[in-house]
């Protein structure tokens, strides 16, 4: 059987391959499951540049904010106003401006919860507010893309444990987004359907990668997964904006993130970090029934709280590598749902 060789699974999304070693990692699963001590923290603490009151680098104070908060942040990457340039020196030296808009986006008044620990009601809210910064940045004529995403956990270069996450959004569709476009496009061009829809019924049909599924979104992990426990939401409707996702699709994508932050933080019985965000058509003002609206989570841990897999050697020179196969990963997730 394919699984129990080395052999190389395709990524139609992001149109590039994954090698996969499931001999190296045929041994039982006895790697031992570390407590790190967790450490309580305070509904509010006075040091933290998020919670409600309290002042920010630059000067600026946070309202007393009871739900959600979004600010520009005070260091962003991507400024609205520059000079727009293009620099071709030669073929081997081009340059052009980059406008955008970054921001920071507080999930909740409470210093010491999670997407996992929030009320659904609450994470619904943080869905809408996701949907009106879309809408906000997409009525932008420069803004051609808007990134929803949150680092979880200092392991991913979180800054700060107070739920937030980040939104930069950009003139130029960046590169990883650029190539889903082209696949996305290229596959609704041959079939008539997303990409995705196809693969959703595939999976949901095979079922061995489902990871949770409820009325409106499904999360599994994809047959060409690269970090040992990323998972893909699926919108079960083939929509390709956030701000199209109706009343119940909202909540349903709210419990959803929800059961999957808690499963995910039970695995390893500890806060379990990752980078997560949606992708999205682009804000260029066309149709883009090619465009499927999905969530990639990428945890970096391996087998503890305290090992992670490390993207080196190989897969920084050749191409991604993993030693569990997805659908393992798949069966240990499912258990800690
Ligand atoms: P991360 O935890 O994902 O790094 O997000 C925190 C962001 O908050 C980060 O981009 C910004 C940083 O620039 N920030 C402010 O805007 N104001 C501050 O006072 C501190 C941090
Ligand atoms: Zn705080």
């Amino acid at each position: 059987m394919l699984s129990d060789h080395p052999h190389r699974r395709y990524n139609p999304l992001a149109d590039e391959w994954v090698l996969v070693s499931p001999h190296r990692n045929r041994r039982p699963w006895q790697g031992q499951v570390e407590t790190p001590t967790v450490e309580t923290l305070p509904h509010y603490d006075p040091e933290c540049y998020l919670c409600p009151g309290n002042m920010r680098a630059g000067g600026v104070c946070n309202p007393d904010y009871s739900a959600t908060y979004v600010f520009d942040n005070d260091f962003a990457a991507l400024l609205p106003d520059i000079p727009n340039q293009v620099v071709a020196e030669n073929e081997l030296l081009q340059s052009r401006s980059e406008r955008g808009i970054c921001r920071v986006v507080c999930f909740s008044p409470r210093h010491d919860l999670s997407l996992a620990h929030l009320e659904p009601a609450a994470i619904r809210n943080v869905i809408d507010t996701w949907a009106a910064q879309v809408e906000d940045l997409h009525a932008r004529p420069y803004i051609n893309y808007v990134q929803i995403f949150e680092n979880r956990g200092a392991m991913m270069g979180a800054s700060n444990p107070h739920p937030h996450g980040q939104i930069w959004a950009t003139e130029s569709l960046p590169v990883l987004v650029a190539r889903e476009q082209t696949a996305q496009a290229a596959y609704y061009a041959r079939h008539g359907r997303t990409l995705l829809s196809d693969y959703l019924a595939t999976e949901l049909a095979n079922g061995e990668r489902l990871v949770y599924t409820n009325a409106h979104f499904v999360a599994l992990v994809p047959f060409w997964a690269v970090w040992p426990f990323e998972t893909l939401i699926i919108s079960r409707r083939p929509l390709p904006l956030l701000t199209q996702l109706v009343a119940a699709e909202r909540d349903g994508l709210a419990e959803l993130l929800k059961r999957l932050t808690s499963g995910y933080n039970n695995l390893f019985q500890a806060p379990f970090p990752y980078s997560m965000g949606f992708h999205q058509q682009p804000g260029d003002g066309a149709a883009h029934p090619e465009w499927h609206l999905h969530i990639h989570f990428y945890p970096p841990l391996l087998r503890s709280a305290t090992v992670r897999k490390f993207m080196v050697g190989f897969e920084m020179l050749s191409e991604p590598q993993r030693d569990i196969t997805p659908e393992q990963a798949a069966e240990r997730l499912r258990e800690v749902m």
